[in-house]
């Protein structure tokens, strides 16, 4: 019998993704948000809102607002691109007015030192962006496939060289990085060029010196090309010891080095840094940074954009899943990564410099800043800049712009710190916050000021449960295990997601709750308090209701194996997951809790949320025991009433 030869298979080319497509068609960003700008439209298209990204805004819907068969409630997110955090007073004071005029009345600190504004209409949105870039903003390439916000410490020392560097290069980076297009003053500002400083000329000739293929020749995105980046790039420049930036979790980070006369010689590099994962894919996951080397001050803008090239040329733009930097460095080596980029860079890249170890910071309180003048961190829970009860934090900032006009830094943990404070003003601002309720660093319970949630529900499409409206009631419910097992101080970084994706940071906490179903979380532990080293999940699916029982042995056996001031974190990586498990097993709760106990969720508007919260606090209780307290006894009060209409709607 002749048997036929098995059919020859071509090989199957990975095609490019969807979005590289819609870059490549967008005529550098232009299309199709222009012309869809002009229609009398609630919302864009989905190709739309892939290019819209690159203009630092995200199309979403109220999530709260969902009705089954009724178009969903169309708004948009606007965020702002201001390297280091830097916010000018003017700039406060509009997007203040912003919200209130359009948003959704709240301002939000993000983890890279943006604000954003919720809830713009889409009708609104043209007038909200042309109103931030008047007032010295921009929200240019805070989202999309580019470099983002770039991140400094945000510590406004004048006496600290160092500190200066971090900032100087902070802005010359983002500013070397900045999509060249003219699509976003073309759309937004009909065309009308912004006010903006000159660039910096070593910056300016950077852009100008085609390095081994570093530029796009006769593009209008010399740096980018047409199809921008394979994904999004995120980059930090800090000084030595000082980690506020969480400089592991970035693509690249630049870490100052200066001389024994404080001046500047060069940069050591780390690279490969992410935190985006997909649960059940175990392809995807969070890496922290390599250490790469050192760079001479002089290389560090070529060095730069060998670095995007590198990325540009050879990152996965067939699958967006796989296009981060981090998976470059992770199939490839740090070897040939490096070579790489040398490729582009010309030059070799030197040995790192030896550095002190990196602690976390928060610079909140008051501080000299070391020329005569004070700066001040205000800790925003969640950076969530709101008037809530008898919290007026949005109020208070308000009054002091206008009063003071200051400006300030958003910090990378969600806060912001005003500076160039006249020290005879002091008390002044100190009595505007004291009025509108704002407390002191020293007079939040520690869980709360080291911890961080992203937005979620309801703004964020991606989202599978609750982060930031969550994370409060369920510190307290830490706090009050830590109470009983007698650790009533302890504290440690604790962070929070609606998903894996990472946005605050989880996977660099020492406890952390990555979003995976309603209620329902993934549970990690083991990071350090200073972001050094990544948690590993420790439960795959916690449902909260269930988070006493098993925090509570995990607490008792810190508690009991813990060495001299050992932090939680430290303590979990060092005793290891098998024993921690083996521990909780074994262990007797010290209050029996319900075995099935079903949490009901009950809506509070803000205002009595906020006046239970200051009465628990006062009490000692929780929010969730002092309403289940005072609605038992406000029911028990109506009891036989309810029995009667009880009994007479059974007809
Ligand atoms: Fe993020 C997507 C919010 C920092 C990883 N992030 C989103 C979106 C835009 C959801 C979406 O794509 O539709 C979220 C909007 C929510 C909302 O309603 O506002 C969102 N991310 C945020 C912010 C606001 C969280 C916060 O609590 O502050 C942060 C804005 C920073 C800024 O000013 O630029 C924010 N996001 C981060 C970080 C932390 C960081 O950069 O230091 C990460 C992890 C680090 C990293 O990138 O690896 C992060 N966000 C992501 C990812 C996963 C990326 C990945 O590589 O897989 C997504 C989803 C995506 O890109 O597909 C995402
Ligand atoms: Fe949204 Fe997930 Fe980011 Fe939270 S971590 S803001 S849920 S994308």
């Amino acid at each position: 019998m002749v048997t036929s030869p098995p059919p020859i298979v071509a090989p199957v080319a990975k095609l490019p993704s969807k979005v590289e497509g819609l870059k490549e068609r967008s005529h550098a960003l232009r299309e199709p948000i222009a012309t869809e700008l002009k229609e009398d439209t609630t919302h864009f298209s989905e190709d739309g809102t892939q290019i819209l990204k690159f203009h630092g805004s995200y199309q979403q819907d109220n999530r709260d607002n969902r009705v089954k068969g009724q178009e969903k409630d169309y708004q948009f997110m606007l965020r702002t691109r201001n390297p280091g955090g830097f916010i000018p007073p003017e700039l406060y004071l509009a997007l203040d007015r912003l919200s209130e005029e359009y948003g959704n009345h709240t301002l939000r600190v993000t983890t890279r030192q943006g604000f954003q504004i919720h809830g713009i209409l889409k009708k609104n949105l043209k007038t909200a962006i042309a109103e931030i870039v008047r007032h010295m903003g921009s929200t240019l390439g805070a989202c999309g496939d580019l470099n983002r916000n770039v991140m400094a410490p945000p510590a406004p020392y004048k006496d600290r060289p160092d500190y200066v560097y971090a900032r100087e290069y902070a802005d010359n980076i983002a500013d070397l990085l900045t999509p060249r297009t003219g699509a976003y003053y073309e759309i937004w500002l009909d065309d009308e060029k912004a006010i903006t400083a000159e660039p910096n000329p070593e910056v300016a000739a950077a852009l100008q010196r085609d390095n081994n293929g570093t530029l796009i020749k006769d593009s209008e995105e010399p740096i980018y090309g047409t199809h921008y980046m394979p994904r999004k790039f995120k980059c930090a420049v800090t000084v030595p010891g000082d980690n506020s930036v969480d400089l592991f979790s970035q693509d690249v980070s630049l870490v100052v080095i200066t001389n024994a006369q404080n001046e500047l010689q060069g940069f050591n590099i780390y690279a490969g840094g992410g935190l985006g994962r997909t649960h059940n894919k175990e392809e995807t996951f969070a890496r922290i940074a390599d250490p790469i080397g050192y760079v001479d001050r002089a290389d560090i803008y070529d060095f730069m954009k060998a670095i995007v090239a590198t990325q540009r040329d050879n990152g996965d733009r067939t699958n967006r899943r796989h296009a981060r930097m981090k998976y470059l460095l992770q199939d490839w080596g740090v070897d040939k990564f490096r070579t790489t980029i040398e490729g582009y860079f010309g030059k070799a890249i030197q040995p790192l410099k030896p550095l002190p170890e990196f602690e976390y910071k928060d610079f909140l309180g008051w501080h000299e800043q070391g020329d005569g003048k004070l700066f001040l961190g205000i800790s925003i829970e969640n950076g969530r800049v709101k008037d809530e009860g008898v919290f007026q934090l949005k109020s208070a900032l308000r009054q002091i712009e206008q009063q003071f006009a200051l400006p300030m830094r958003l910090t990378p943990s969600q806060n912001l710190v005003l500076y160039e404070i006249d020290p005879a003003n002091r008390a002044a601002i100190q009595e505007i916050l004291d009025r509108c309720g704002i407390q002191a660093q020293d007079q939040i319970d520690p869980l709360v000021r080291y911890s961080m949630a992203c937005p979620a529900l309801p703004t964020c499409g991606l989202a599978t449960t609750e982060s930031e409206r969550a994370l409060p009631g369920i510190l307290e419910r830490i706090r009050a295990v830590l109470t009983r097992v007698g650790l009533p101080d302890e504290h440690f970084v604790i962070r929070m997601t609606g998903c894996p994706n990472g946005c605050a940071r989880p996977y660099l906490a020492e406890m952390a709750f990555v979003g995976r179903a309603p209620d329902v979380y993934q549970f990690w532990l083991g990071a350090d308090p200073n972001q050094t080293r990544l948690a590993e999940p420790f439960l795959e699916s916690l449902p909260i209701a269930d988070l006493e029982k098993t925090i509570e042995p995990l607490f008792v056996v810190f508690k009991r194996d813990r060495q001299p001031n050992e932090s939680f974190g430290d303590f979990c990586h060092r005793v290891g997951f098998a024993a921690l498990r083996q521990f909780s097993e074994t262990y007797k709760p010290m209050t029996t809790t319900p075995k099935t106990r079903v949490r009901h969720r009950v809506d509070l508007g803000a205002d009595l949320h906020n006046r239970l919260k200051v009465v628990a606090t006062a009490q000692g209780k929780t929010i969730t025991e002092l309403a289940t307290t005072a609605i038992e006894a406000y029911l028990k009060t109506l009891e036989p009433q309810v029995v009667a209409e009880g009994e007479g709607s059974g007809e």
